[in-house]
């Protein structure tokens, strides 16, 4: 294959070409225009399909070009190397279920990798004209105790702590941040010494209460610095709304890049593929101004409890569950997993016998009609997301996801089934490492070592080592007699399902 020219890649030079074709439509407002008004960690395929997606449609909406967006990779330049030569410039391939639609986006104005620009992240977040920044790290990128506080044991936060005590001092700090948390806060403390301008950090990970979980951390982190008057600052100037953030987007594939340059003409490096549906719940708690995202059809409220706790535990839950039992029996998509009758019977258990009861549904919600769309969004078989990938990250996901109900259930005086379901499905994909057809199956887990260990050796006994973890399972469901009983009746039938 020939060498790929500039001239044929996304970019400011080949917009309008592109975006002439059929079945695209460019960006909605002029890239040209916007100014960088927020920062966003965590660069990756969600943030580019969902939050800049809203973004860009609150400023065409209100004409206003305060809101480019600088992005900061995670742990590799691979998204820098991917949209720098593209002008920032990247497109969303949405795939309903018997068609698809290509849309180019032109709010994220700069990405930036820590390893080599901290500096200008630094410089852009004390900037009196960026209000807010974002984050869409996973639910890994927040290094946490067991009872929810920063963990200083950290070596990624101990050398945050390090080089936020040497900025503060003014003394010069040696290499980039080592979290995006840690990176953050630097950057606040910048702000802080020089304007004190009030800001705004708008967590969108698949977390609960995802606004506080970060506020305590970055309070968390200038306390270990022994930063007094920066931490006051952050207390009074700096809010951290919580949000509900949904639209399921897959990882890319070359298969989708592709396509996508069928339909461009132009090949996208930054191509991101995601599902029609998409919908933004978030806490209105700014001191600042913002994107108007409520032009953009996001929803703006002072509770963003029940929709944060309806949809991790009705669809996350779900998609975990089918993920596991799914990837057991060999199935490579969720759309195929749902689409087994007896695999769609479990995901319909779990929402309507198990967490429906623990819900308080936002106001006007029906929650079973509201399973069925999700389970109708899984069924997409244009969208191709695998079930390895939900699958990846159980130890940090499961604890948000099903583990809340399950303890619910359980001081309701009821057993959760469909929860020990999902923990046993769980268990069996660590223990077998491969599905019923011998495939194997990657365990991708910041606890993988952890997890192998407890998983080694008989699989009597499988589930009480793996339920004594307490980094992952907390005491009141642990110690659970019929809850034990029940997750280790269950490993043992998917076991003899997959020998
Ligand atoms: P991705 O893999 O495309 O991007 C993840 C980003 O987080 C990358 O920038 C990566 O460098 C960074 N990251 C990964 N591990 C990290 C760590 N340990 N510490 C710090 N940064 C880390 O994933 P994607 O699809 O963008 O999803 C990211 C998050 O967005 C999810 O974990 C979830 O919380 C949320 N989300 C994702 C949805 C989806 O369907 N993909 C939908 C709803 C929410
Ligand atoms: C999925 C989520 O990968 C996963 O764990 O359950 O990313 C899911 O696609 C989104 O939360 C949907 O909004």
């Amino acid at each position: 294959m020939s060498a790929i020219t500039l001239t044929d890649r996304l970019s400011l030079a080949t917009l309008a070409a592109a975006a002439a074709r059929p079945g695209v439509s460019g960006p909605a407002a002029d890239p040209r225009s916007l100014s960088t008004g927020l920062v966003h960690f965590g660069v990756g395929a969600f943030h580019r399909a969902h939050q800049a997606v809203y973004t860009e449609d609150a400023a065409a909406a209100e004409g206003d070009t305060r809101w480019g967006i600088l992005g900061v990779t995670g742990r590799s330049a691979r998204v820098a190397d991917q949209l720098r030569p593209q002008d920032g410039l990247y497109s969303v391939l949405t795939k309903a279920a018997d068609a698809s639609s290509i849309r180019v986006i032109g709010s994220l104005r700069n990405v930036a990798y820590p390893g080599a620009d901290s500096e200008d992240v630094l410089r852009t977040l004390a900037a009196e004209s960026v209000q807010l920044a974002s984050l869409t790290i996973t639910e890994k990128g927040y290094p946490r105790t067991l009872s929810g506080g920063l963990d200083l044991e950290n070596p990624g936060v101990a050398a945050d702590v390090a080089s936020l005590q040497a900025e503060l001092g003014g003394r010069d700090f040696a290499g980039a941040a080592r979290t995006p948390l840690g990176l953050l806060v630097r950057g606040l403390a910048r702000r802080f010494a020089t304007s004190g301008a009030p800001f705004a950090v708008v967590c969108c990970d698949n977390l609960m209460s995802n606004g506080r979980v970060t506020r305590g951390l970055v309070l968390a982190l200038a306390e270990a610095a022994r930063a007094e008057a920066l931490t006051d600052w952050l207390r009074t100037s700096v809010t951290f709304p919580s949000t509900m953030v949904d639209r399921i987007v897959p990882a890319t594939t070359e298969t989708n890049r592709s396509e996508a340059e069928r339909i461009l003409g132009v090949r996208d490096e930054g191509l991101v593929v995601a599902e029609p549906f998409g919908q933004w719940v978030v806490e209105n708690s700014f001191l600042v101004p913002r994107p108007r995202w409520e032009r953009a059809g996001a929803v703006l409220t002072d509770d963003v409890g029940p929709y944060e706790v309806a949809k991790l535990r009705m669809l996350n839950a779900t998609h975990s569950l089918l993920a596991y039992l799914g990837a057991l029996r060999g199935y490579a998509t969720i759309a195929e997993a749902v689409c087994d009758e007896s695999l769609a019977g479990a995901a319909r258990g779990l929402q309507r016998e198990d967490v429906i009861p623990t819900l308080t549904p936002p106001p006007g919600l029906d929650l079973e009609e509201y399973g069925e769309t999700i389970l109708t969004r899984f069924a997409n078989p244009n969208l191709g997301h695998t079930t390895i990938q939900v699958a990846m990250d159980g130890s940090q996901k499961l604890p948000v996801r099903v583990l809340g109900t399950v303890a619910d259930r359980l001081a309701a005086g009821e057993m959760p089934h469909y929860g020990a379901l999902l923990v046993a499905a769980w268990m069996v994909f660590i223990y077998r490492g491969h599905d019923v057809n011998g495939k194997p199956l990657a365990l991708d887990d910041p606890l993988a070592v952890t997890l192998r260990e407890a998983a080694a050796g008989s699989a009597n006994g499988l589930a009480d080592r793996i339920l004594g973890l307490d980094a992952i399972f907390p005491e009141q469901v642990a110690a659970h007699d019929g809850f034990r009983r029940t997750v280790s009746s269950e490993v043992g039938r998917l076991l003899a399902e997959v020998p």
